[in-house]
């Protein structure tokens, strides 16, 4: 399965396009099945210790967690924890690689950008539970994460419902056709720590809801705007989110990982448009189809070759060049 002509020239258009059925049932189970090994490990433990009573093994995959959360929020939490490890790739097992590397998912991703395919390690697993702060994510461009030199390049990202996206549940809402403007004003400290483009300083265009089926893919460049809002439903939203550039695209070498700290100043602003540079960092280039991820914050790829697109039209927003501008992956 790859991307037809009209679907490519959506993308283009929107920014973002959603692909039914890019993964069957049967691709995503070994992915749930692994999810499920980690939840139910968690609830045992915690049962075994005293901390939980009931471990619900006899709920379906969309409700065994949330069940346990709206029983005993903190018991909840904790296998949550488990599942998201520091970066929300708590798990990182042969599922999740034969995930990324899904043979009808990289045909797609190869149609927009190409056949060196990177598959970054900055992959997400996302159990939103019901009601839960931290599941809601604020309006952002993934571009805000990434240092101002990867904004002038297609990243794509590609969502994907483990269970059905619903809007009673939280499925994620785009802002469309805004993302050839370039980037915008992000600020540290937004909801529940996240990067946040706050209200006004959004384009005076309608969001899109983007109500999905379990296995359809959601693609959406670096600069199309996103949020999740609250999961009021009693099941949870699971979802993972991957990301793939190009080989020649370059990454976010030049920030030290140890200064990527909640600690950093609330208000900095996290986004300047791009300078008109090239990159020129070099690191070990590893393709999606042939290298495991790792389960770094950092794109697994740099490049020796110039810029392959022309900067972003600046004068959208400015901070220093040197303001450092992430605090934690979304
Ligand atoms: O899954 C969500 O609710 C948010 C996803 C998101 O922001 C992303 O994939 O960048």
């Amino acid at each position: 399965m790859s991307l037809t002509q009209n679907e490519l020239a959506l993308f283009h258009r929107q920014g973002y396009l959603v692909k039914p059925g890019l993964f069957i049932a049967a691709d995503l189970k070994p992915l749930q099945d692994a999810l499920t090994e980690i939840v139910d490990q968690g609830a045992r433990e915690l049962q075994a210790i005293g901390k939980l009573t009931n471990i619900h093994a006899d709920k379906p995959f969309g409700q065994r967690l949330s069940s346990i959360y709206l029983e005993d929020s903190e018991a909840g939490q904790a296998i949550t924890s488990r599942v998201m490890g520091k970066g929300c790739g708590g798990y990182n097992g042969s599922a999740m690689l034969q995930t990324i590397r899904h043979p009808a998912l990289l045909s797609c991703i190869e149609n927009l950008i190409g056949p060196d395919i990177v598959g970054s390690s900055v992959y997400r697993i996302r159990p939103k539970l019901p009601g839960w702060d931290r599941g809601e994510v604020p309006w952002h461009q993934d571009a805000g994460y990434t240092l101002a030199h990867c904004d002038r390049h297609l990243i794509v990202t590609c969502w994907v419902p483990l269970v059905d996206a619903t809007l009673e549940n939280g499925c994620l809402h785009v802002i469309p056709t805004v993302h050839r403007n370039g980037i915008l004003k992000h600020f540290t400290g937004g909801h529940a720590g996240f990067l946040e483009v706050p209200d006004e300083e959004l384009p005076p265009v309608e969001p899109v809801p983007v109500p999905m089926n379990a296995g359809d893919a959601l693609l959406l460049t670096n600069l199309t705007p996103h949020a999740s809002f609250e999961n009021r439903t009693n099941q949870v939203r699971w979802s993972i989110d991957l990301r793939y550039q190009s080989a020649n695209v370059p990454n976010n070498v030049d920030e030290d990982p140890a200064a990527y700290t909640p600690e950093r100043d609330p208000v900095t602003m996290a986004c300047y448009p791009p300078k008109p540079t090239s990159s020129s960092a070099t690191t070990a280039t590893q393709t999606a189809r042939s290298i495991p991820p790792t389960n770094s914050d950092n794109c697994a790829s740099a490049t020796k070759q110039p810029a392959l697109t022309p900067p972003a039209a600046a004068g959208h927003h400015s901070r220093s060049a040197d303001t450092p501008h992430k605090i934690r992956h979304n």
